[in-house]
């Protein structure tokens, strides 16, 4: 982290005497953390702020992690957002398809859907999947299907075969780090480290801006978007889907921690700004471990993010 990042992210900050900062992670002296395990909530970009309000809301009314993830995420995606929920990107074909999962920390319970069309909160057919089906991750018109006998509230969409006729043609394979431009997609990702010391995950968007019907992205994809485990970290990622995917960029973090031990702010650094960057992907992830260490690595120009800490204080910083 520059120093010129440093010092943005002090302007940003409004507890910053509580944290130190050190290389994109944000660790709370050991005092603080011994004083009072969390809540920690961490999400993606300026949307995700009134997201991690709301969270803040749901734990300290006695809900879960899991239900916390779930009603920040569900706050975006109805909120009007233009890269999450039905308002977001569609595709070459005019249809919004939309990736979203959650993941539970303890016991890695894991839920997604993948490419549904007409679903008000992916978020919610995502945990539905995880708790009620003995599967992971439904795609289209099943998880449509699903949603709907679950009471989840769906709209018909819309195809616009002459948008992708008139699309194709003009399409070519973007050069690396080219289709990462934060008009073309956005993700609200969206990790909590609750009292009791578990961490829950959850993700959802339209992906990316006129993408093949059919393209799924990173964010439904467990390992690869998103990933939650109590013994590593939760870590959900938000730029371009097809490196995270291709380089399993959420698991490659948790393992590093896992299997050579190394803290979450080294694994997050390595893979974000080595082997994501060398790949020529481009984007960034938020991370959290159960000792309330944060990281928010990123390898892009720009990327909003913010984070309650245990005193309750919403922080917000804006890197450039
Ligand atoms: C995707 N990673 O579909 C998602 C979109 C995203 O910032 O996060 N954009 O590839």
């Amino acid at each position: 982290m520059s120093s010129q990042t440093r010092r943005d992210f002090l302007k940003h900050t409004t507890a910053a005497a509580a944290a130190t900062i050190t290389a994109g992670c944000i660790t709370p002296p050991p005092a603080a953390r011994l004083a009072n395990r969390g809540p920690l909530i961490v999400s993606t970009w300026g949307f995700g702020k009134p997201a991690n309000e709301l969270a803040l809301n749901v734990l300290q009314d006695g809900g879960s992690a899991l239900d916390a993830v779930e009603q920040g995420v569900r706050h975006v995606e109805s909120s009007g957002n233009t890269s999450v929920g039905l308002s977001g990107l569609p595709n070459a074909a005019g249809v919004v398809q939309l990736d979203a999962c959650i993941m539970n920390g303890p016991g890695h319970q894991a839920g997604s859907v993948a490419g549904v069309e007409g679903v008000l909160h992916p978020i919610s057919a995502a945990r539905l999947v995880m708790e009620k089906t003995p599967h992971v991750m439904l795609v289209g018109p099943g998880a449509y299907w699903f949603a709907k006998q679950n009471g989840l509230e769906v709209r018909d969409g819309q195809a616009d075969e002459a948008s992708y006729r008139a699309w194709l043609p003009k399409q070519k394979k973007p050069a690396p780090g080219q289709g990462d431009k934060p008009e073309n997609h956005d993700t609200i990702a969206l990790l909590i480290l609750d009292a009791a010391g578990n961490i829950a995950a959850g993700c959802s968007t339209s992906g990316w801006g006129g993408k093949v019907p059919g393209r799924v992205g990173d964010s439904p994809i467990i390992g690869a978007g998103t990933y939650a485990d109590n013994r590593t970290a939760g870590i959900s990622c938000t730029g371009h889907g097809e490196y995270f995917i291709r380089h399993a960029v959420a698991h490659d973090i948790s393992a590093r921690i896992a299997y050579k031990k190394e803290s979450l702010a080294k694994a997050a650094r390595d893979v974000v700004q080595t082997v994501l960057k060398q790949a020529g992907g481009s984007g960034g992830i938020i991370g959290l471990d159960a000792q309330g260490n944060v990281v928010m690595e990123f390898n892009t120009n720009a990327m909003t993010r913010g984070s309650i800490g245990p005193d309750g204080i919403l922080k917000t910083a804006i890197f450039k």
